[in-house]
């Protein structure tokens, strides 16, 4: 009756009474008065049940905040970690936070339709919840943007597959992958005691998961595999996933020597090895496990690269049949920035690979780093999230849902063709390696990892108890795996030298591993000045139906007009060099940042259509039959995009593929792939590799950081043929460089220190006649000189050449010989040495360089010119490769031509000595003070 509130007490007690008479008995009151209160009566109840609704609806609504809850943050209180308790995060999970209590918990909600198990009571969707969110796997996925995928994996996680009934052919693969995992592991152990192997256990499930990817990953229709993965393991996956001969892996604990065709080697658990194995559905796959330095992810761009190359040339553009692997240590993926890069490019046209699959070896250590140091992320995985990929954090202990989880991963690769990351969750038995101890750092967690059992004895108990294998069974397939290995071990013995087996064999048919002869080769290819204009009119072509901006039509205007007149600047060089190439069925490709363009607009490969976004490539538009072109802007990053164009070069070798540097010092970014990669690969692996760098490179006055693409340092690592340098000063010589890297035998690494100011020198041109009739030359001669009038020597390279060609001209020096040294490595020791020869009267021979004198080529040419007396001009040497200012530039570029064209002051008058002969010192007097040049010449 409180609801009576207008009434007075009076009022409210008469009422209170009649009411009461009404409720014992509502005939023998007033019909009225009856009336009356079976109206109110009705409302009260009416009012009630509407109260009861509401709530109702209420705590529907917070169930489905709960299941949200779960499956954004279900992932945080999973049971994941064997060996340790997981942080504590909140808030938690309890229905308390959602606003439920435990009265609820019987009450049916129609929320469970939500997660497909229909109108439930709360403790069924609850327990639904936990056993899909909370268990041995931790989903990470709602941050994807794309509703598909979201409600694809919501499907598949919540749904009746969200658990896979194994069969027991299944199971027992299971185990006998565990055993063999373990089992190889343990042998190693003990038959090379102390020996480094960087060995899998705690994370012996990664073998069973490997296994099924592959096999799930061919049901799906893929061919081909690319894995790389660091250190950790990876003697097993060789062995178990990749099938090396046991026997091989167990000689290179022990053999003293490599084959011939291997130069230096490297420690076996770097080693590649590519295999097609036959799978229990007798399907054939490849697997290309690549070879990786101790630098952690640098492979990771490089078998991006590789797979594309397959893509594209291997299955002509068929993204289904290949797929990535990269397997990542947990310190490393959080840590190396090149792991971003990796994942920024994954969908981007150029270097897209169909959906990479991200597996982590997670042992919650990195060498003796807590992951609590190691990380600021939660996960080490959190990089996912920049690609919006899903991530399945799994317990390594449960191997049953570890391969459940596989095959849903390659599930939504196949159906999504993007990346997945599956991280697990697992230990390191020993230190960092064998020998290390892991109790000096983390001595609680290593008194847990003690006691625990391997994941092979957990499963086989799982499976004892299930009743599908005996206590016996297991022993005896222990015993035999034992007798095979022992039998491995010792046909090991007799094998004598280890062989590196050739990467990627087939597609490297019928090339070879250069010799110093080979470089002194020239490959002469058939061309004609008619096919050459014809390539000239086809790139300079622009569609009749297409409207392009005024610049882009005289752009092409002004090269044809070039062609007309029989001459080639540099960019048409290069465009010409393509052609030629693409025509003879050479794929080319070509990325760096802005390089459709090109920095400096030189290039110019592709026109961009007036008021559109589509471009013109006129260089895919030569003839039908020709081979590939592809160019791309690359993203913003130096060492994932050089390692992924290193990895497509190692891939299609018949196809010339170019990494340009936006200017040559940028290059640097990318140092790893060039010493563990470009420089070093064939001497450790065999690995042979034709990539070519464009490194831009020249003094202009722009300051520190766009004047040197640092050759110095290019040059440190340059030996034994490894890589082929040049420093090019003619389109004619880009062209035929190009043209012969193709054409000959063998590929190696090849430098270009590509020019900038030169792209625009009215002097740096060719003429097609140099294209049609010329050759590549490592030396060019001064062929304006009169051999007999000269008396002052000068080698040079690169844009400097023209500087002095300059001077000379405007100072009428005729006994001056300019000549250029094109190719820096392998030198051409022979050819300079015929030029020395050559003006054997000179008084002098110098050395000219812009760079400063602890920089550019100097050295490597001091070192080449051992048995002749050189005298180096150079800027002064600094810490920094160039001054900011332009007129500090200039003063300095000024200096280095006024003392190569200086004359001497004593009786040499009128001749080039060189040298300031003061107070009657003879000119061979100072020529022995040779440090004195260095600084006063
Ligand atoms: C770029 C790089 N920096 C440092 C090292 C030295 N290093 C070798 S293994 C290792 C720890 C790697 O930890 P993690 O990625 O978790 O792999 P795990 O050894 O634990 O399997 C370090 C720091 C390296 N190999 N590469
Ligand atoms: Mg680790």
């Amino acid at each position: 009756m409180d609801h009576l509130s207008f009434l007075g007490n009076s009022d409210i007690q008469t009422i209170d009474k009649l009411y009461h008479q009404y409720l014992l008995d509502p005939d023998s009151m007033d019909k009225s008065w009856s009336n009356f209160f079976a109206g109110f009566d009705f409302a009260r109840k009416f009012s009630s049940s509407q109260d009861q609704g509401s709530e109702q609806l209420d705590k529907e609504f917070r169930v489905l905040n709960l299941i949200d809850g779960y499956r954004k943050r279900g992932h945080l209180f999973t049971k994941t970690n064997p060996v340790r308790a997981r942080r504590n995060y909140f808030p938690t999970l309890a229905i308390e936070n959602y606003g439920l209590s435990e009265h609820d918990l019987n009450t049916v909600f129609h929320a469970g339709t939500e997660i497909g198990i229909g109108n439930v009571p709360l403790r069924g969707i609850v327990d639904h919840l936990n056993q899909t969110y909370c268990r041995s796997t931790g989903s990470e996925y709602m941050y994807i943007r794309d509703p598909e995928k979201t409600d694809w994996l919501k499907s598949r996680l919540e749904g009746s597959k969200n658990e896979t009934k194994f069969t027991i052919s299944n199971k027992k693969k299971i185990f006998d992958l565990l055993m063999h995992a373990v089992g190889f592991e343990n042998f190693i152990h003990k038959r090379f005691i102390g020996q480094k192997r960087f060995s899998l256990e705690g994370t012996e499930s990664l073998i069973p998961a490997l296994r099924f990817l592959i096999e799930k990953g061919s049901e799906l229709g893929i061919e081909e595999f690319f894995i790389s993965m660091a250190h950790r393991g990876r003697l097993n996956v060789l062995a178990n996933i990749i099938q090396k001969p046991l026997e091989n892996i167990f000689q290179e604990f022990t053999a003293e020597e490599y084959d011939e065709a291997i130069a230096l080697g490297d420690v076996k658990y770097h080693l590649g090895y590519c295999n097609a194995i036959t799978l229990d559905n007798n399907q054939q796959v490849m697997l290309n496990l690549i070879p990786n330095p101790s630098h952690l992810e640098s492979a990771s761009p490089v078998i991006q690269g590789a797979a594309r190359a397959h893509i594209d040339h291997k299955y002509h553009g068929d993204f289904s049949k290949v797929a990535p692997v990269l397997i990542h240590g947990d310190a490393a993926i959080a840590g190396q920035g090149v792991v971003y890069e990796v994942i920024q490019m994954s969908e981007l046209a150029g270097y897209r690979t169909g959906g990479t699959v991200h597996i982590v070896i997670n042992n919650q250590v990195g060498f003796t780093t807590n992951y609590l140091d190691a990380r600021t992320s939660t996960y080490c995985t959190d990089i996912a999230k920049v690609i919006k990929a899903p991530v399945f954090h799994v317990n390594g202990d449960d191997v049953e849902a570890l391969v459940h989880t596989i095959n849903l991963a390659m599930e939504y690769r196949h159906t999504f063709s993007s990346d997945v990351f599956i991280d697990i969750l697992s230990y390191r038995k020993y230190g960092h390696n064998e020998g290390d101890e892991p109790r000096y750092t983390q001595p609680t967690l290593y008194k847990a990892i003690e006691k625990h059992p391997n994941p092979r004895d957990i499963y086989g108990g799982r499976l004892i108890s299930e009743g599908i294998l005996t206590q016996e069974e297991i022993a005896n397939q222990q015993k035999a795996f034992s007798n095979l290995l022992d039998e491995k071990l010792t046909i090991s013995k007799d094998i004598g030298k280890v062989r590196i087996q050739r990467f990627l064999a087939d597609d490297w048919k019928g090339l070879k591993h250069a010799s110093g002869i080979d470089f002194e080769k020239h490959y002469p290819h058939e061309l004609t000045a008619d096919l050459l204009k014809f390539i000239g009119e086809k790139i300079n072509h622009l569609p009749p139906e297409d409207k392009f901006i005024d610049k882009t039509v005289k752009l092409v205007e002004d090269r044809k007009r070039m062609i007309t007149e029989g001459k080639v600047d540099w960019a048409l060089g290069e465009l010409l060099a393509y052609g030629t190439l693409l025509y003879d069925g050479h794929p080319v490709r070509l990325s760096g940042q802005d390089s459709i363009r090109g920095t400096f607009a030189q290039r110019h490969a592709a026109h961009v259509i007036e008021d559109t976004d589509q471009i013109f490539v006129p260089l895919q538009h030569i003839a039908q039959n020709q081979a590939p072109f592809t160019i791309y802007n690359s993203p913003l990053n130096e060492y994932g995009v050089l390692g992924f164009e290193y990895g497509y070069a190692m891939a299609c070798p018949n196809g010339l593929t170019i990494w340009e540097a936006q200017y040559g010092d940028f290059a640097n970014v990318a140092q790893v792939i060039i010493d563990q990669f470009i420089s070093s690969a064939e001497d450790k692996w065999g690995l042979m590799n034709g990539i070519t760098l464009y490194l831009p490179h020249g003094y202009e006055g722009q300051g520190p950081e766009h004047s040197s693409a640092r050759i110095e340092r290019i040059l440190l690592l340059a030996a034994n043929n490894n890589m082929q340098v040049v420093n090019l000063t003619t389109p004619a010589n880009l062209f035929h460089m190009l043209r012969q890297s193709m054409y000959r035998n063998f590929r190696v690494p090849l430098v270009i220190f590509t020019p900038k100011s030169l792209l625009r020198h009215p002097l740096c041109t060719s003429s097609l006649d140099d294209l049609v009739d010329g050759k590549f030359l490592e030396v060019i001669d001064d062929n304006e000189v009169d051999v007999a009038e000269v008396r002052r020597l000068v080698f040079c390279s690169g844009k400097i050449y023209y500087d002095l060609l300059a001077r000379k001209t405007e100072l009428g020096a005729r006994d001056i010989a300019l000549v250029r040294i094109e190719q820096l490595h392998p030198f051409p020791t022979a050819l300079v040495e015929r030029i020395i020869k050559k003006y054997g009267n000179t008084m002098i021979t110098l050395w000219v360089q812009e760079e400063p004198g602890n920089m550019g080529p100097w050295r490597h040419i001091h070192h080449e010119f051992r048995k002749t007396e050189i005298i180096p001009v150079y800027r002064q040497s600094s810490g920094s490769p160039a001054t900011g200012l332009l007129r500090l530039h200039q003063i300095s570029q000024e200096d280095i031509l006024a003392k190569v064209f200086r004359r001497c002051e004593c009786e040499l008058k009128r001749k080039y000595c060189g040298l300031q002969c003061v107070n009657g010192s003879t000119h061979q007097d100072i020529l022995k003070q040779f440090s004195y040049f260095h600084e006063n010449l």
